[in-house]
């Protein structure tokens, strides 16, 4: 497709192109692996070498890659309205039926929608929700967002500022936002001997513990993943969500869910919220929305908050040019089309999700593996220096980095998080793609184990 050599497009690449989340100076050393094309649950590199896509794209390519459905959806809409906006008393056709179609979908109550192009945009678009909602219901000193650590709710700079992570707080401006942040319900991590269901009880009670400090009447939602995702797939305790909605109601706290992970069947169901059991007041949802063909996101708003902005006397001051983007619109139709009649999301609950997991599981007798956690298609394989302290290596994170580049090399994508290495394939994985990426992460956790004289 591309006229250009690799090494063309690396010069180039490292020549005019600033990366997200890089070292630019590690990726000057190594290269940038320059990714062309895609079919299914394998990419293809310039050079047209096969990867195996663990990650789905980046945690968002439920459907797959190449789904024609998807594309001729967006060709139509483009030749018929590439772009009209939804902003002055207008709507366009696509954006009105996708949110018919995904208040059929979303829990019940949940039933409008606010568009936005990112997952950061939708949350910092939910921040302005809540703090409008409680000034409307007249409780203005409700202001205060409660997040846990380790969390990713995205990098804008509101965004950026419920995300659990310290080093996004490096800038002054993440730090002008009333946030307060609690302990993550990561057993493996923080569980200390205690059993997974008291220690969920003990981190969902750290939720009351941070209202009480902060005055129940200060505080004005939680935000929280279902299964924090970036953190290293963090699945909670059984304990844990049935303890926080009961928390969020006594204090009448909002409960703002962020699915744009869990969303559209990475958990097995279409939602994390339906996995869990939660009646969420507000979800954001993003990737696999469009499965990333077109970036579109939304708030998910439930009645209480959407009855308050309906009515609000004057304009909600607040949108983005591409709310709604018509031919975005049409790719999440299409896929969520896929989804359903395809039957992905059941597949995922009964058969592909438990098949994948159980897979990861036999790594357990593995001497660097200390943890296999997951759900659905979303999987963490935590390494250990020390399977009985759960020990991370020294430095932290570098063994799991080292088995990341080499399932790089031998064909298959993961990322590492600290010492953890995760996955969330297309949901469209079979059984055999299931078994060969397994075989491969083996294969490399011999290599570095061998390395190490653990085995
Ligand atoms: N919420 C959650 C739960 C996410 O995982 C966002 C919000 C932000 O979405 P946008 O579309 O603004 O990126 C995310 C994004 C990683 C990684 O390295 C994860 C995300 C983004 C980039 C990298 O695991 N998640």
């Amino acid at each position: 497709m591309t006229a250009h050599s690799t090494a063309d497009l690396q010069r180039l690449d490292l020549a005019h192109h600033l990366h997200p989340f890089t070292d630019h100076p590690e990726l000057a050393a190594e290269r940038p692996l320059v990714i062309e094309r895609a079919h299914g649950v394998y990419l293809y590199d310039t050079d047209g070498r096969r990867l195996l896509d663990g990650m789905g794209g980046l945690w968002c390519m439920n459907v797959g890659y190449g789904r024609s459905e998807i594309v001729a959806a967006v060709a139509a809409q483009l030749e018929q309205l590439p772009f009209y906006n939804t902003f002055f008393k207008t709507s366009t056709p696509p954006v009105i039926l996708l949110s018919e179609r995904l208040a059929q979908l979303t829990p019940p109550g949940i039933d409008n929608f606010f568009y936005a192009n990112s997952g950061s945009e939708a949350n910092d678009t939910n921040i302005r929700l809540v703090q409008t909602y409680w000034r409307e219901v007249g409780q203005p000193q409700r202001r205060v967002i409660i997040c846990r650590d380790n969390a990713y709710h995205g990098s804008t700079i509101a965004s950026a500022a419920l995300t659990g992570m310290a080093s996004m707080h490096d800038i002054p401006a993440v730090h002008s936002l009333d946030v307060a942040h609690i302990v993550q319900p990561h057993w493996y991590a923080l569980g200390d001997g205690a059993s997974e269901d008291a220690f969920g009880l003990r981190a969902a009670d750290a939720l009351e513990d941070k209202i009480l400090e902060l005055g129940p009447d200060r505080v004005a939602a939680f935000f929280a993943e279902p299964v924090q995702g970036a953190g290293g797939v963090i699945v909670p305790p059984a304990t844990y969500w049935p303890r926080i909605q009961q928390i969020c109601r006594k204090y009448d706290v909002l409960l703002v869910i962020d699915e744009v992970i869990c969303g559209f069947g990475r958990t097995g169901r279409w939602f994390g919220c339906d996995t869990y059991g939660i009646a969420p007041d507000i979800m954001t949802l993003a990737k696999g929305l469009s499965s990333g063909y077109l970036p579109i996101a939304a708030s998910a708003v439930g009645e209480r908050v959407a009855a308050a902005l309906r009515a609000m006397p004057g304009r909600f001051p607040h949108g983005y040019t591409y709310s709604g983007h018509p031919a975005a619109a049409a790719a999440a139709l299409a896929n969520i089309d896929i989804l359903a009649r395809e039957g992905i999301v059941e597949r995922v609950g009964s058969s592909t999700g438990p098949y994948f997991q159980a897979a990861l599981a036999r790594l357990l007798d593995h001497p660097l593996v200390g943890e296999v956690r997951g759900v659905g298609m979303m999987a963490a394989v935590q390494l250990t220096s020390d399977k009985a302290r759960h020990a991370p290596f020294d430095p932290v994170g570098s063994v799991a980095t080292r088995v990341r580049n080499l399932c790089f090399a031998r064909g298959l994508v993961t990322r590492a998080v600290y010492e953890a290495v995760v996955f969330a394939p297309p949901l469209i994985i079979s059984a055999e793609q299931c078994d060969e990426l397994v075989e491969t992460l083996r294969g490399c956790l011999d290599t570095v184990a061998t390395q190490l004289g653990m085995l």
